[in-house]
């Protein structure tokens, strides 16, 4: 099966290193096609940031749909366009959030969720409700610095993240932390260890769920809202984005 993973953001260095976590949990027969949008922010930390992500994402499902893509993972915390990217794909399409929030819930009985800038509790917060995670989730806290902080080796960022996990291993009463950044993919196995609890990293864990989907051969329904989006001209600079009906919907 061939699973694309899309980071949201324009900066390579994360692309990178979230296809070195996803190829990590792969399994044999899985390919795993990682990539971000030629056009877009190079970080995603707020309501704006992410709108404007949607358009990237949406061109690389295109894409994917006319590569015989059987997948797909959105590889940043806010799940952006994750409903709108559904209706464009035939198989199914798992946002990182959505997919450590379910994992930490079938191995705890609470977590709490460490994300990047403060500002974007919020958008991890409505997630939280979104996904009928509130009676699950303890808290949602953040290390306050910048999302590509994260790309800097020598920034203090994983041991700010080390210290906000054990405070909240501390104070929250949690059970598993969830990493709230597709940028922190590669530091769940460390901390898992040093804090000695599950730390759960969403892009491994959506690339199993979705492995695990077209296995099983579920694919995203198309009856009602997630049925391909009806043809209509669109106007201006997106007027190459006007959907082709190509495929037969309810
Ligand atoms: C992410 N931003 O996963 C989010 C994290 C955040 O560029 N990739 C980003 O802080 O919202």
């Amino acid at each position: 099966m061939k699973i694309k993973v899309i980071n949201p953001n324009t900066t390579a260095s994360m692309t990178q290193k979230i296809a070195e976590t996803a190829i990590a949990v792969a399994s044999s027969g899985t390919e795993i096609i990682a990539c971000n949008p030629e056009m877009g922010p190079v970080s995603i930390e707020g309501h704006y940031d992410e709108a404007l992500s949607v358009i990237g994402i949406l061109e690389e499902i295109k894409k994917g749909e006319a590569a015989g893509i059987d997948g797909y993972v959105i590889a940043c915390f806010g799940d952006p366009g994750l409903l709108a990217a559904r209706e464009l794909a035939k198989g199914p399409v798992v946002g990182i959030a959505e997919a450590a929030m379910h994992a930490a819930s079938f191995i705890s009985t609470g977590f709490s969720i460490v994300t990047t800038l403060s500002r974007t509790r919020i958008i991890a917060q409505h997630l939280v409700a979104n996904y009928g995670m509130t009676h699950f989730c303890r808290r949602i806290r953040a290390i306050d610095l910048p999302v590509l902080e994260l790309e800097d080796e020598n920034s203090n960022a994983r041991k700010t993240i080390f210290n906000e996990c054990r405070q909240a291993l501390a104070e929250d009463g949690a059970g598993a932390i969830v990493l709230g950044c597709g940028g922190m993919a590669d530091l769940s196995a460390q901390l898992s260890q040093d804090l000695g609890v599950p730390v759960i990293d969403g892009v491994s864990v959506a690339v199993k769920f979705v492995e695990a989907l077209v296995s099983l051969g579920l694919n995203t329904s198309k009856k009602g809202d997630l049925a391909y989006p009806i043809a209509k001209p669109y106007t201006g600079m997106l007027h190459a984005f006007a959907f082709v009906n190509q495929m037969p919907s309810d």
